[in-house]
């Protein structure tokens, strides 16, 4: 009797954990705006303090700041870097002290918490803006990547989950994905170009009037063309893919919309 009520406990802890796998983050939003962090970046100096889940079975989840950092951020993005199915919420956190950081929020036993945490910038004011998750490497394993200060010498970075950290795995300088003051955060892609099995990043250059493309190899990024020089691109940065590459359509600052092939055979080989 008592080995059948255990096997029971078993099935319904079974139950249970499947149950918990199959309910994955669906939607996020920040709550709680604040005025404690004069930064400014995205337009005004209202941040947040607070994150909010919602799950597939419509379970809510919420993560309150208790200390004095904010999400510097317009909204979450859900993607899941480590292959268990769940989407974590990716966050921009950021304090007067070491600036931004990457983060992404997980549920454990119901509760949202931090799951990884990226590097600090290490000096206060300071941003950084996600480019997105994607395998740069074409090892299976996805990694994440930002632009760190896009307003001033903008470093596309490309990091991976080791233990609860996001640790380096390739910097490149002089790229951007945003302009001081602004809210649009997409003028940056991830895409395979070149069909190769490895995401490749397509980001602007420092001024905002060129289109660069860039992949991660041997644990370095190799910039692999780059655009003549365009009207300046406002957002909306989309990649649609072609017969030949891919097309990048975006708005440009004087309200337009323009649209730019890539043919894959432009990429510089990697050798
Ligand atoms: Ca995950
Ligand atoms: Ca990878
Ligand atoms: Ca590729």
């Amino acid at each position: 009797m008592r080995r059948a009520a255990a096997v029971l406990a078993g099935l319904l802890a079974c139950g249970l954990v499947a149950a918990a796998a199959a309910d994955p983050i669906v939607s996020a939003r920040y709550a709680g705006p604040t005025d404690r962090y004069n930064h400014g970046v995205l337009g005004d100096r209202i941040e947040w303090s607070s994150l909010i889940v919602w799950t597939a079975s419509g379970r809510q989840s919420r993560f309150d700041i208790q200390d004095a950092s904010v999400f510097e951020d317009i909204a979450p993005r859900l993607a899941d870097i480590d292959g268990d199915g769940l989407p974590e919420a990716w966050v921009i956190r950021s304090d007067a002290t070491d600036g931004a950081r990457l983060e992404a929020y997980g549920l454990a036993d119901g509760a949202l918490s931090p799951r990884y945490a990226g590097p600090a910038i290490g000096t206060g004011f300071r941003w950084l803006n996600p480019l997105g998750i994607g395998d740069f490497d074409g090892d299976g394993a996805p990694e994440a990547a930002y632009i760190e200060t896009p307003h001033i010498g903008g470093i596309l970075t490309v990091v991976r989950p080791e233990g609860d950290r996001l640790q380096i795995v390739a910097r490149a300088q002089s790229y951007s994905t945003h302009a001081i003051g602004s809210t649009q955060l997409d003028l940056g892609a991830i895409h395979d170009i070149d069909g190769d099995g490895a995401d490749d990043m397509i980001v602007l250059t420092q001024l905002h009037d060129r289109l660069a493309v860039l992949s991660l190899r041997d644990s370095r990024l190799v910039e692999r063309w780059r655009s003549g020089p365009l009207k300046r691109i406002a957002g909306g940065l989309r990649i649609r893919p072609t017969q030949s590459g891919v097309e990048a359509s975006y708005r440009t600052t004087d309200g337009g919309t323009a649209i730019l092939s890539i043919p894959a055979q432009a990429l510089t080989p990697l050798r």
